[in-house]
């Protein structure tokens, strides 16, 4: 799906309480625009002199008071009972996910029936189309705020409090999110990705999600995986079967199946996977991951090459 259209716009709803919202968009600006229409053309005939057709009391009283009233107290009763339509937030669904938000990146965890372990990814959400999904949000650290604008509304992450906002994709696709909360220096680059997809598919892919990370088959990835030892990658991302360990960074456990690094900053393949491990910071100015400086640069490929290889 990499490099399939993506939108991030309240304009395309493609969730149950984005149509909402939408709706509200258009129509609240709809009745403000007509309004400003007609304001504009009577203060053009005003200019325009000559006599007057209707007494200025009655201009006064009708359009400055009557008016406003019966138009704001119509748009009033509609936005209220359309917005009583909104998706309760109730965690009584059938589904639920955790997501953590982190400087600057975001914890995503399911619940394994099998095990009653978390699986846990990062930065990509996988939903079943049709299914309403609650999402239980928390942060690690400071406030950030989750906002996927094609799904639905957004709502703040508060550390020390669960936040809660039920999803209910109705067209298959890619959305792109966004923290919508200024959390520091790389606030702009903690995107996040939803993939809505088909029941079926959505099964399959949270299948293999529970299975531990593939052990490295080629010459090349089990080198990788010597330097991920010796570069201590794993003390804030445990990767390798005991990678399903929450730490201070995202889970690598199937990286290779992820579309992007970084949340939502650059594709993931090869290229972007080198740069990334040999200099974050090139990438994400500020990142809390460090450079590998201490890195040749054919440790580097095996190391990358491990990394994609765990799909
Ligand atoms: C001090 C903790 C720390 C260490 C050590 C560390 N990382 Fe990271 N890493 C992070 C954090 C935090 C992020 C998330 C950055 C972000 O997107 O804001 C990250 C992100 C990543 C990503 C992108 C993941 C994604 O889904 O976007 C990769 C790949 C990665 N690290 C690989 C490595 C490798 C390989 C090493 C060892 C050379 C390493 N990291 C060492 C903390 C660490
Ligand atoms: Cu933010």
């Amino acid at each position: 799906m990499n490099g399939a259209p993506q939108l991030q716009s309240v304009l395309h709803p493609a969730g149950i309480d984005a149509a909402i919202i939408s709706q509200f968009a258009w129509v609240l600006s709809g009745a403000a625009a007509l309004i400003l229409a007609a304001v504009m053309l009577l203060l053009a005939l005003a200019l325009r002199g000559g006599p007057r057709p209707v007494a200025p009391m009655r201009w006064i009283a009708g359009g400055g008071i009557v008016l406003p009233l019966v138009l704001l107290a119509a748009l009033l009763i509609w936005s209220t009972w359309r917005a009583a339509q909104l998706t309760a937030q109730s965690s009584a669904q059938k589904m639920t996910v955790s997501v953590t938000a982190k400087m600057w990146w975001w914890e995503v965890r399911y619940r394994n029936p099998a095990t009653g372990l978390d699986v846990i990814t990062a930065n990509e959400i996988h939903l079943p189309v049709g299914v309403p999904v609650y999402l239980g949000l928390s942060s690690g650290d400071v406030i950030h705020s989750f906002w996927v604008p094609s799904l639905s509304g957004k709502i703040d992450t508060v550390p020390g409090r669960m936040t809660g906002l039920t999803l209910t994709a109705t067209k298959a696709g890619l959305y792109r999110g966004q923290c919508a909360e200024f959390c520091g220096e790389q606030h702009a680059r903690m995107g996040l990705h939803v993939v809505a997809e088909s029941p079926e598919q959505f099964a399959a892919w949270l299948a293999h999600q529970q299975q531990p990370a593939a052990m490295p088959a080629d010459a090349l990835a089990v080198r990788g995986r010597q330097v991920f030892e010796q570069q201590r990658c794993a003390s804030c991302h445990g990767a390798g079967p005991s990678g399903q360990a929450p730490g201070d960074g995202p889970s690598l456990t199937h990286l290779g199946s992820r579309l992007y690094l970084g949340a939502g900053t650059v594709p993931l393949n090869s290229a972007t996977l080198e740069a990334w491990i040999a200099n974050p910071h090139a990438i994400k100015p500020g990142v809390r991951m460090p450079a590998a400086n201490d890195i040749d640069p054919a440790s580097l490929r095996a190391l990358a090459a491990y990394l994609a290889a765990l799909k």
